[in-house]
């Protein structure tokens, strides 16, 4: 059976992006794969956090894993910061990562750029991501679009690890969607849709009440024209509307456009808000359920427990190849 493993970062609410490039996908790949996500807690740092709201969305963040239908007894549930593993593995990997190659991030670019104060996590968080990876001997990496740099970049660490000391590291695939890796932001359809774009018109999270989705949606930038077509290109605005339509309802974006012929962009937005608001409200219901039940942190428990089980044996074989178990 192939292993899979895949993490989102607690770092702020989970937007439909994230959902739809990356969790939704989750529920799928644990009916046929052995299956780790996890909650990668460490990345978060890599920009400031507050300590009291990173550990309330972590919880959070864990207990919308359970409302969406992964289930604990399916797939290893866990927290990164739960399994030092990580850590440690990280930092033999950084002596084996070029500082060029890191340079050459464009998510390092895109969030460093105008800042001042850098951190050096930022900048080394990559490796971290492939640490998080390599530790599981996953076959293969759900993510979004914006991650493929980051696993390019994994497979290259590994495949140099195992050139100088032998086999010990599984080459990972990723699992990129051919529709639907990048869900563009509603305030700005040329740029990503992200949990921390400065907007909060820029996204849909799993949070957001139905009055919420309803003003975002019928805000969204789309363009002067009246045409409803399918076009990135020349109308991305529109085009990000049935893409997220479509994963949404199921309905093809032939079909989409097809309903919609000749009519304005303000019924295809109602009847956005409509097909998502009914999506997530029983996900939202379940979350809410599942946070006042007090059971996500023995899942997450028990997951730790699983997971350390997997990486302290990968981490020991990479610590003996290096030379560092006497
Ligand atoms: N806009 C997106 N469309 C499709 N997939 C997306 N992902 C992120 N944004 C989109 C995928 O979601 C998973 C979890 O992402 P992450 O939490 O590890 O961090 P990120 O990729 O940096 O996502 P954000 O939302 O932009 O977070 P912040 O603002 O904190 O940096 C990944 O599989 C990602 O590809």
């Amino acid at each position: 059976m192939k292993r899979v493993l895949s993490g989102v970062q607690p770092t702020g609410d989970v937007t439909i992006g994230n959902y739809l490039g990356a969790i939704k996908r989750f529920v799928d790949f644990q009916e046929t794969t052995e299956s780790f996500f996890t909650i990668v807690n460490l990345h978060a740092w890599t920009v400031p956090q507050d300590p009291a709201v990173l550990r309330e969305k972590t919880i959070n963040l864990a207990a919308l894993y359970l409302a969406v239908g992964l289930d604990p007894n399916k797939s290893t549930i866990f927290v990164q910061s739960d399994v030092p593993e990580h850590s440690e593995l990280a930092w033999l990997l950084q002596c084996m990562a070029y500082f060029g190659e890191l340079g050459r991030m464009t998510q390092f670019k895109d969030k460093s750029d105008g800042k001042q104060n850098v951190t050096v996590g930022l900048y080394t968080y990559p490796v971290l991501m492939a640490a998080d990876i390599l530790l599981y001997q996953a076959d293969q990496v759900p993510v979004g679009d914006d991650q493929k740099q980051h696993l390019e970049l994994t497979r290259d660490l590994a495949e140099r690890f195992n050139n100088r000391f032998g086999e010990i590291f599984k080459i990972p695939e990723p699992l990129i969607a051919e529709f639907g890796a990048r869900i563009m932001g509603l305030d700005d359809p040329t740029k990503k849709m992200s949990k921390s774009a400065p907007s909060p018109f820029n996204r849909i999270t799993l949070a957001d009440t139905p009055d919420e989705i309803k003003s975002k949606i019928m805000k969204a930038i789309t363009d002067t024209e009246n045409e409803i077509r399918y076009d990135p290109e020349t109308k991305p605005g529109i085009s990000n509307l049935l893409t997220i339509h479509s994963l949404f309802s199921g309905e093809s974006i032939e079909q989409l456009v097809e309903r919609f012929q000749g009519q304005g962009y303000g019924t295809l937005k109602k009847d956005l808000v409509e097909v998502v608001v009914n999506h997530l409200q029983p996900i939202q219901e379940r979350h809410r359920e599942l946070l006042a039940s007090g059971e996500v942190l023995n899942v997450l428990k028990h997951g730790a427990e699983r997971a350390r089980a997997v990486a302290a044996t990968t981490l020991q074989a990479a610590k003996e190849k290096m030379g560092l178990v006497l």
